[in-house]
């Protein structure tokens, strides 16, 4: 189905009318402050209770080998002083092997990231809209395990490259898991399950020369690119801003697809999830991002980890845009269809609770490595929707999990199980944990008293499909004809942005696209740009030399929506972000202690660099650079490491470190400040005092303002 602008506009103007009236979709329902109407289940136990009594604690104790024996492990037994190694050495024999056996296969895709535990809080009790229990009373916390990650790289690549990034959230519920694996960004490349293999091996480094790692500037994904143009929509996000996000912590998280809510009495709503970053959103600029990935491949996972060891907790709100079963074709595209958002301007998203994270991982593989995430994991309350995409994913998860982990028992590692008991007749396979008591595994059984007995809709509060799903029809194979506009909605992002965002965009696809050798690739791409812009296609051609096609203006529309921009609204909280200061050692500097602990006030660490470490000093300019801080302040006294004579004389850092500095913060937008009013600096680094976010005798609110607006924009002509 095509779907000129006239009419989406159309459409959303009939639909923001035909939804007034109702309180989901104006955001005016909130949850019924109820009292919890089911008790928690019996046998349900916090995280941190269960996963103890699974921890090894060595802090004194003598080294024993894997069976329990006290042993000494440093020399290998040998025949004579100078003589070989024995077989028989077992201590020898087992480490070897066990240090072999290490590594399990890294995730397909998503094999980098990084997690945390956390609590979610419902903010009511939402029974009349889902039957999921932990949504069923205000103030009901369940545990989660949210890990965040990056797609094409593999597992040792660097944090800040461009790409989509995951965001997979497990709640461990009193009725079982129930996992929302999303991407932070609310829409997808493909629409069919079955062309997910093409995608990725069309993404990943070359096959014959395995190049580039974790990076899509090259003709296999532009190829692919140009020829699926359901791909545009998500590739226009990824070039954007959201594709390098400032931290975990700066980004949201979707569900993607289109899910459904189901009442206990059986009534259903379709909804699409989202995880709404209470910090605000935040990016980094590309060169930045480029610099960052050299400089700390760990950034998001150190950002991570630090705001949590700090007590700056990450939150999220969870909600949801909810509609009804009528609404899948209504709003001039297929709710089913994954490369769409919902426009929020005409679903508004309705508040669900609060997801807080609150504790990191005791160990990397145990937990981070080993959580198994499958769209599958699915409650009583939740269930799916006809979308091919998701279909796809609840055989891959489910499927990728035995490559891994060698056998059907990975839902019995610490992490991956419910904090529930389990009951059934799933029996033996490697690595079996448990001890089943249950001798008659199989139902219908006396021989067991029944047990396990069948739950269902209304017996044992049981997992029940939605009553009311229909399917049929001939069989196809063929995309559905309601999935066929691949370019409206990337100009709808395209138009709802700040024109510095667009220029990212631009710039992106420069970037990218002039790295591609095949004429063939390069004129394909222009082809499809130009189906969503012929500016666009105009811009990018320019840079490569080559001649946009002629407009091509039947999806060219110009609506706009709201919350797709990351410029739009300033941050929420200034909460974990890095301030450089720029000190020598002997300058006299009387203002450094005070601005520190005004910046620590607002949560934000003031980081002093200066030429040796001393008192006082956090780290040197040999290790420092504009990448790592969200502000750059000249301290006092600091004349000398900018003039033009000495500036270069130091030999304990490369030459005009601190210029460099300086500059690079000031082009990658951030807010620079000096705590004197004339500045050698500014003057040397060639920037104007009166810019934007330029603050001299700099104070703390300054820092405090140009820190929420984050990235100066008008930097960037
Ligand atoms: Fe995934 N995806 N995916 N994906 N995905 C995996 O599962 C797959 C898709 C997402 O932190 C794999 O356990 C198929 C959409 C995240 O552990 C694998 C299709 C979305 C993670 C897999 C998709 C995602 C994965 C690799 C097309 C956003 C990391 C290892 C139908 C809604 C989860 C694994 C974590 C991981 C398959 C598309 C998100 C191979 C076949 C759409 C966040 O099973």
């Amino acid at each position: 189905m095509v779907v000129s602008s006239l009419l989406l506009a159309a459409l959303a103007a009939t639909v923001n009318v035909g939804y007034a009236a109702c309180p989901f979709m104006d955001g005016t329902l909130d949850a019924r402050d109820l009292p919890a109407e089911h008790p928690p289940v019996p046998g349900a136990v916090r995280t941190d209770e269960f996963l103890s009594k699974y921890e090894l604690d060595d802090s004194d104790a003598y080294m024993t080998t894997d069976v329990g024996g006290p042993i000494e492990d440093q020399e290998s037994l040998s025949a004579g002083e100078r003589g070989p190694t024995l077989l028989e050495d077992f201590i020898f024999r087992q480490k070897i092997q066990h240090f072999d056996h290490e590594r399990v296969p890294e995730r397909a895709v998503h094999a980098r990231g990084a997690g945390a535990h956390g609590v979610f809080k419902s903010f009511g009790d939402w029974s009349n809209i889902t039957g999921a229990s932990f949504l069923n009373a205000a103030d009901k916390e369940t545990d989660v395990f949210v890990r965040f990650s990056t797609v094409a790289g593999s597992r040792g690549s660097a944090d800040t490259v461009r790409d989509v990034h995951g965001f997979a959230v497990r709640f461990y519920t009193d009725e079982g898991n129930f996992d929302i694996v999303g991407n932070n960004i609310p829409v997808f490349f493909i629409q069919d399950a079955i062309k997910f293999p093409d995608l990725i091996h069309a993404v990943k480094p070359k096959p014959d020369r395995e190049m580039p790692q974790a990076a899509t500037a090259h003709d296999n994904a532009y190829d692919f690119f140009s020829q699926q143009p359901s791909s545009l929509h998500t590739l226009f996000w990824a070039m954007s801003g959201h594709g390098i996000p400032r931290s975990y912590r700066h980004m949201d998280g979707f569900g993607v697809h289109t899910f459904r809510f189901v009442t206990d009495d059986g009534k259903t709503k379709l909804v699409k999830f989202r995880f709404r970053t209470l910090q605000g959103l935040a990016s980094l600029v590309w060169e930045e991002a480029q610099v960052t990935a050299g400089k700390n491949a760990d950034y998001h996972r150190q950002d991570l980890w630090d705001s949590i060891e700090k007590g700056q907790y990450p939150e999220y709100i969870f909600e949801a845009q909810i509609m009804d079963e009528e609404d899948q074709l209504r709003f001039g595209f297929d709710v089913l269809d994954p490369t769409k958002i919902v426009p929020e301007d005409i679903v508004p998203f309705t508040p669900l609770g609060k997801l807080t994270l609150n504790r990191n991982p005791r160990d990397y593989f145990a937990e981070t490595e080993q959580v198994m995430f499958q769209p599958g994991h699915i409650v009583r309350g939740i269930d799916f929707s006809d979308d091919p995409l998701l279909q796809g994913r609840l055989f891959s998860y489910l499927d990728t999990q035995l490559n891994r982990h060698n056998g059907p028992n990975f839902e019995q590692i610490p992490i991956n199980q419910p904090r529930i008991p389990w009951h059934n007749n799933n029996r033996d396979g490697a690595a079996q944990m448990f001890i089943p008591l249950n001798s008659s595994p199989y139902s219908p059984n006396t021989n067991n008293n029944g047990s396990p007995r069948q739950a269902n809709e209304t017996v044992g509060r049981g997992f029940f499909t939605d009553p009311n799903r229909r399917v049929g029809g001939p069989l196809v194979r063929s995309v559905s004809s309601t999935f066929k506009d691949a370019w409206s909605q990337p100009r709808l992002f395209f138009n709802s942005l700040a024109p510095a965002e667009q220029q990212f965009i631009v710039n992106a696809l420069r970037f990218e696209i002039s790295q591609l050798k095949s004429p063939v690739v390069k004129n394909n791409i222009l082809i499809q740009l130009n189906r969503v812009s012929h500016e666009v296609a105009e811009r990018v051609a320019r840079a490569i030399g080559m001649t946009a096609p002629e407009a091509d203006p039947t999806y060219y529309h110009e609506n706009k929506t709201i919350g797709v921009s990351i410029a739009e609204k300033p941050l929420d909280t200034i909460d974990g972000l890095k301030v450089a200061y720029l000190t020598s050692n002997g300058a006299r500097d009387s203002n450094k202690q005070a601005l520190k602990d005004a910046l620590a006030a607002k949560n934000v660490d003031l980081v002093v660099v200066s030429d040796t470490l001393a008192d006082g000093v956090d780290q040197t300019y040999s290790a420092s650079d504009a990448s790592q801080f969200d502000a750059i302040v000249v301290g006092d006294g600091t004349d000398a490491l900018f003039d033009d004579k000495t500036k270069a004389q130091s030999a304990l850092y490369p030459a005009g470190r601190p210029l460099q500095i300086v500059q690079d913060g000031f082009r990658w937008g951030k807010p620079v400040g000096t705590v004197r009013q004339r500045s050698q600096a500014l003057r040397q680094a060639g920037i104007q005092s009166s810019s934007a976010g330029v603050y001299t005798a700099v104070t703390a609110d300054d820092l405090e303002e140009g820190l929420k607006t984050f990235k100066f924009l008008d930097r960037f002509p």
